[in-house]
């Protein structure tokens, strides 16, 4: 059997939640061979973002052209992009390569505030990167932010996914962590006919840095694998509720969560595997 190879182009997160280490290692729990190209570096901890370093789109584009000339993958995700110079850059390759596997996660702020997308690269996002996508993840506020539409209701949620489906985006998930703290998390898919919920019980912690990146880690591994798209996000959703629910309560402010919680329940380990 052939082995599942996973690209991430995202940026690094120095205290090892979010970004590409987090990528990495949900590539590596889901038994895909994990490759990155990254974007920006980020002088970063449980606190918050305390620099942020982009890489020229040029060091981008030479990363993916290292990966695409040689390696090749099975599937790629975008994460932390910075600016449209780089947007474009990666969008070029993903064409150039023939790439169909995409995953678009449009991280625009960190939890603290910190901008990880300059504002104007919203719209490259739009143009370049959108069309290209087989999956995109946002959160309600970056579905807001791309749609246009302000999100309060599901029926408002709907409206959005439509929209950005018809900018080109194969399948759109809206993630709903960040809507009204109701009991249930619901995340939504829509393949542009219709609409499938995944329901999981809402966990309160603080420790949930870096949750975006690992749901969407985790569809672009079980795509390289050759899983369906309603199955790969069936599989990130559980895959998150485990990190989240097994977190590892590191550092002081906002925590990573726990990448290996989902096969060690899998396994029949229940609990932290950190004492
Ligand atoms: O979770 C969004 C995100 C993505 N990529 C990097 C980050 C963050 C959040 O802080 O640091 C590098």
């Amino acid at each position: 059997m052939s082995v599942a190879r996973a690209l991430t182009i995202a940026g690094s997160d120095s205290g090892g939640g979010a970004g590409i280490q987090a990528d990495l290692k949900t590539f590596q729990e889901l038994r895909a061979f994990g490759m990155s190209a990254i974007t920006a570096v980020t002088a970063q901890n449980t606190l918050g973002v305390h620099g942020v370093y982009p890489l020229s789109a040029e060091a981008v584009m030479k990363q993916i052209e290292a990966i695409g000339t040689d390696l090749g993958t099975d599937a790629l995700k975008t994460g932390m992009l910075f600016s449209s110079e780089i947007i474009e850059a990666v969008s070029v390759q993903i064409k150039r390569f023939g790439w169909e596997k995409v995953v678009v996660d449009p991280v625009m702020i960190a939890k603290g505030g910190a901008s990880l997308l300059q504002q104007e690269a919203i719209d490259s996002l739009i143009t370049h990167l959108l069309p290209l996508a087989l999956v995109i993840t946002p959160n309600i506020p970056e579905a807001e932010a791309l749609s246009g539409i302000k999100i309060e209701t599901i029926e408002d949620r709907k409206r959005a996914a439509e929209k950005l489906h018809a900018f080109g985006a194969g399948y759109v998930v809206i993630k709903g962590g960040h809507a009204d703290e109701t009991e249930q998390l619901i995340d939504m898919l829509y393949d542009g006919s219709e609409f499938f919920f995944f329901e999981n019980d809402r966990i309160a912690t603080e420790n949930t840095h870096g949750t975006g990146c690992t749901f969407a880690a985790a569809i672009t591994a079980e795509l390289a694998k050759g899983s369906s798209v309603q199955h790969a996000v069936q599989l990130a959703a559980d895959f998150i509720h485990a990190a989240i629910k097994d977190d590892l309560k590191l550092g002081n402010g906002h925590g990573p969560t726990n990448h290996w919680a989902y096969q060690e329940r899998r396994m029949g380990r229940y609990g932290k595997q950190h004492t």
